[in-house]
């Protein structure tokens, strides 16, 4: 794919993120295209540092989280076809290391922040200078949401037309938001029951309800990012939580259903909806997993660690 020299090491860190508008479905598999525009926020320090360098031994080696992998898995695999991209055929062994700062409790997939840390840490150690866009178009071939994760703060993941895909991937919002808060509710911390990849593709191949989503969530993107650019809290949540509640109802449709949620996550849900009705401002989202994801502003934080006394929440601007 490019043309790179020799590998030296070099580090590099990547933030998680949590889509306030979702990608789901793709035009494209094998070049992760989405059908639609998603709009993220990143997680600040939750995330992963990934170091990449020759490997002494002669032979690839992947670790994650202080773990030597076994080539088997899933990770380890998946890491190196993508660092195949910049090896382009050679014969140049490498060495990739990855730690996660997410919290194992927090039950976050980190695919983002993992394979947007690893694009950085092999541009790096390929002494390739591309622009921040070309990592994320990159970072887009080893998992969508990666292409959201090569910046801080609110980001956007334009779908793009093109069909090579040359146009699909993400900008900044140049917004800064110090009051806005996160917290996950952690639900089930456990591997999910199926991939969001294997999940989305099937919600696409057989839900009815499907035919709906890319317009609706084309129109949710950009409605979202307006209220973000205007800094409007309450309809930004309301479509937020609109959003997320109708990409699950997408895969619930689906022939046979598929449902992340479980009745733990409905009770949180019927928590909050009970705790707005009483003035509290804060809004939900989930994603291909049980947790539910809340946002709100500073001034709402006791509020919200009360109702969720084991929520964790992240300050997305911080310092
Ligand atoms: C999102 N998700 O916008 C949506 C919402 C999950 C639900 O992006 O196949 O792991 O690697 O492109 O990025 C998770 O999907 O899927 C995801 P691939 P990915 O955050």
């Amino acid at each position: 794919m490019v043309d790179a020299g020799d590998p030296v090491e070099f580090a590099a860190y990547a933030p998680s993120n949590i889509a306030l508008s979702k990608y789901w479905g793709k035009r494209d598999r094998s070049r992760n295209l989405p059908l639609n525009s998603s709009l993220s926020i990143s997680l600040a320090e939750w995330g992963s540092h990934t170091e990449v360098a020759p490997s002494e031994s002669g032979i690839d080696q992947v670790s994650l989280n202080g773990e030597v992998l076994d080539m088997g898995t899933a990770f380890a695999s998946k890491a190196l076809k993508f660092a195949d991209l910049f090896r382009a055929g050679r014969a140049q062994p490498l060495k990739i290391t990855t730690r996660n700062t997410i919290p194992t409790a927090a039950g976050l997939a980190s695919s983002a922040s993992g394979f947007a840390a690893l694009t950085r840490a092999l541009c790096g150690s390929f002494s390739l200078s591309l622009s921040e866009a070309e990592m994320s178009l990159i970072a887009r071939l080893g998992s969508g949401s990666a292409t959201r994760s090569i910046w801080h703060g609110f980001v956007r993941w334009d779908k793009g037309r093109a069909e090579d895909g040359s146009d699909s991937f993400a900008t900044p919002l140049d917004v800064t938001w110090p009051d806005f808060r996160i917290a996950i509710i952690p639900v089930d911390v456990g591997p999910k029951s199926h991939s969001s990849r294997d999940g989305m593709n099937h919600t696409v191949d057989t839900s009815p309800l499907f035919a709906a989503w890319p317009d609706q969530a084309e129109a949710d993107c950009d409605f979202i990012e307006a209220m973000v650019r205007e800094q409007n809290f309450t309809a930004l949540g309301q479509r937020a939580e609109a959003n997320a509640l109708a990409m699950h109802a997408t895969m619930q449709a689906a022939r046979p259903a598929i449902t992340y949620l479980t009745q733990d996550s409905w009770a949180i849900l019927e928590r909050l909806w009970a705790a707005r009705k009483n003035g509290l401002e804060a809004y939900a989202t989930m994603d291909a997993g049980a947790n539910v994801k809340l946002i709100f502003e500073a001034q709402s934080q006791d509020d919200v660690t009360t109702l969720f006394p084991e929520a964790q929440v992240i300050v997305p601007f911080a310092g």
